[in-house]
């Protein structure tokens, strides 16, 4: 059987006219039996049928903030703005994806993208929060901490990991703040940030706010991929 052919968005370079993708989410998704392939965002919109019609699951991936009048704010003066023709192609192929029905997960960005699409708000920087503890959710020193994420019943996430609390990994400063129409919580930190989001109508539409990709050897993490890749197979 040929692998499912799972899109993955990428992300802007550092360096002018260039994109980039961190080589963990190709690698995650080999590994949990699809197929990879990249998706250059600047693209003319009209193209995004077709590009769909390649694909049988789409991974949207990490990056910078969205824009916040997307949910009727500005940007936080910490904010790293997304590249508008990113945010222009992730909105355009994520409402493709959904009319189609194809299977779709959501990583740090892509995420809170879900939210936002469906008329959700994001908290822009979580150190101004008031929380129960001090989880440090964002990267320091260029290393991502840890903390537990506990997962709702009845989620999809819970059924694919297997088990309700996990040990996630953290390297973000925004949060879901309003939940988007249609979509439910799957899981929470223990200081009450949002870090999963789910529409349970749809084959597959799962947001993480934390990294997986970047913890493949680990069986909870890459279970996320396999979900993926499973629904993308059953959707052929
Ligand atoms: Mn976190």
């Amino acid at each position: 059987m040929p692998r499912p052919i799972i899109g993955i968005t990428v992300d802007t370079s550092d360096k002018p006219n260039q994109y980039e993708s961190p080589t963990a989410y190709a690698t995650s998704v080999e590994k949990a039996g699809g197929l990879p392939l990249l998706l250059p965002y600047r693209t003319d919109l009209s193209l995004i049928p077709q590009i769909v019609d390649l694909l049988d699951g789409v991974l949207f991936s990490g990056g910078n903030d969205l824009d916040p009048a997307l949910y009727g704010e500005t940007y936080h003066p910490k904010a790293e703005p997304i590249d508008p023709d990113r945010q222009r192609f992730e909105l355009a192929l994520m409402a493709e994806v959904e009319r189609r029905r194809v299977p779709a997960l959501g990583i740090c960005l892509g995420s809170q993208l879900m939210n936002v699409y469906r008329g959700g708000s994001l908290a822009q920087f979580l150190p101004e929060i008031p929380r129960d503890t001090g989880i440090e959710h964002r990267k320091v020193d260029g290393v991502m901490s840890r903390h537990a994420v506990h997962l709702d019943t009845g989620t999809v996430a819970l059924q694919a990991i297997g088990k309700s609390d996990i040990d996630a990994n953290s390297s973000h400063k925004q949060a879901v703040k309003r939940v988007g129409n249609g979509l439910r919580i799957i899981g929470t930190s223990p200081d009450g940030v949002i870090e999963g989001i789910e529409d349970p109508s749809l084959p597959l539409f799962l947001g993480v706010q934390w990294h997986p990709e970047r913890l493949h050897d680990e069986a909870d993490h890459l279970a996320l991929f396999r979900l993926l890749v499973d629904k993308a197979a059953a959707k052929r």
